[in-house]
């Protein structure tokens, strides 16, 4: 039986497993991703293909820190697989900790595969996360994207890899998602037909665009498809890092002046940063949270889908 709390962040859902999880090595956060993948990605697929997860799903399992600071290690994975870090997943795994009393208000850690995050609890629903170091890698990087023609973007870091668009052929709009998706798609082949990769080789996994549809009380919308074919409902923390990288580099935005990201469903995470170092920024995220369901997954003998429709 597998243990879970499931949360939404703007949307967003998050599924935190607590228990019944995989037998990992107390070692490394990086060497405990390596041997969730290679030896227990059962674990990820009964927890989030269907028919107990679903596509939009973010699991987030709880496991032993290396970091003496941190309150417990996170290893974020999705229906594709595993996730560097994750905003939303990381706001979600703060309220989901309150809501089991493992911890109270205020500030605590938590170690990831790509560096430790700061996380404040500010409420039992508010969370400001300080992410990982964050830079823009490639700019104005020119693909071509039949039948669309030419389109620029940046190639920059927030915790994952991100290609950002800020002038998508297809408008913004949440009637225009399955048209988004399929212009994502379209962007994320031509990255790969053309070889551009993020730093050491890296698959750029997500793809972000952005337009002028925005409301009165957010200075951008997102649409971010994510590696497995689903979009974000919430404004992508680790997104809304890249895109904050991206206007330091370029000089649109100070380090503590506040930026609105607006989701394509219309959820808003309030962010900032501070300069790290001439490339790098520290960017913090501020969003919501609500635990939703608790639910324990349960795998009887003979059910041809225990581990999950593939
Ligand atoms: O909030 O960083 C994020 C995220 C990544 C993928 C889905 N959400």
């Amino acid at each position: 039986m597998i243990k879970v709390i499931d949360s939404h962040t703007a949307g967003e859902p998050t599924r935190v497993i607590y228990d019944g999880g995989p037998p990992l090595v107390a070692n490394s956060l990086e060497e405990q991703l390596h041997q969730l993948k290679n030896e227990f990605d059962e674990y990820r697929q009964a927890t989030i293909l269907e028919p107990r997860g679903m596509e939009a799903m973010v699991g987030a399992l709880l496991c032993e820190p290396k970091d003496e600071r941190c309150v417990t290690g996170v290893i974020f994975f999705n229906n594709r697989g595993y996730l560097g870090m994750c905003g939303h997943g990381a706001i979600g795994v703060a309220v989901t900790l309150h809501h089991m009393g493992r911890i109270e208000l205020g500030t605590h850690y938590f170690e990831t595969p790509v560096g430790v995050v700061c996380v404040e609890l500010l409420t039992a629903n508010k969370v400001s996360i300080k992410n990982v170091e964050s830079y823009c890698y490639l700019e104005n990087v020119e693909l071509n994207v039949p039948p669309y023609g030419r389109i620029t973007g940046n190639v920059a870091w927030g915790g994952n890899w991100f290609f950002l668009v800020d002038e998508s052929p297809v408008p913004l709009l949440r009637e225009k998602i399955p048209q988004l998706s399929g212009l994502s798609n379209l962007i994320k082949n031509a990255l790969v037909s053309e070889g551009i990769t993020g730093r050491d080789g890296e698959e750029i996994d997500h793809i972000e665009l952005f337009d002028n549809h925005i409301s009165s009380n957010a200075d951008s919308r997102n649409f971010v498809l994510c590696p497995g074919g689903a979009y974000d409902r919430s404004p992508c923390g680790t997104g809304t890092s890249a895109k904050l990288a991206c206007l330091a580099h370029k000089g649109l935005l100070q380090p503590g002046e506040f930026w609105i990201q607006e989701s394509i469903i219309g959820g808003h995470f309030k962010a900032c940063y501070e300069r790290e170092n001439t490339n790098s920024i520290i960017p913090t995220i501020v969003g919501d949270a609500f635990v939703v369901s608790e639910a324990n997954l349960l795998q009887v003998t003979g059910d041809p889908f225990i581990w999950g429709i593939q």
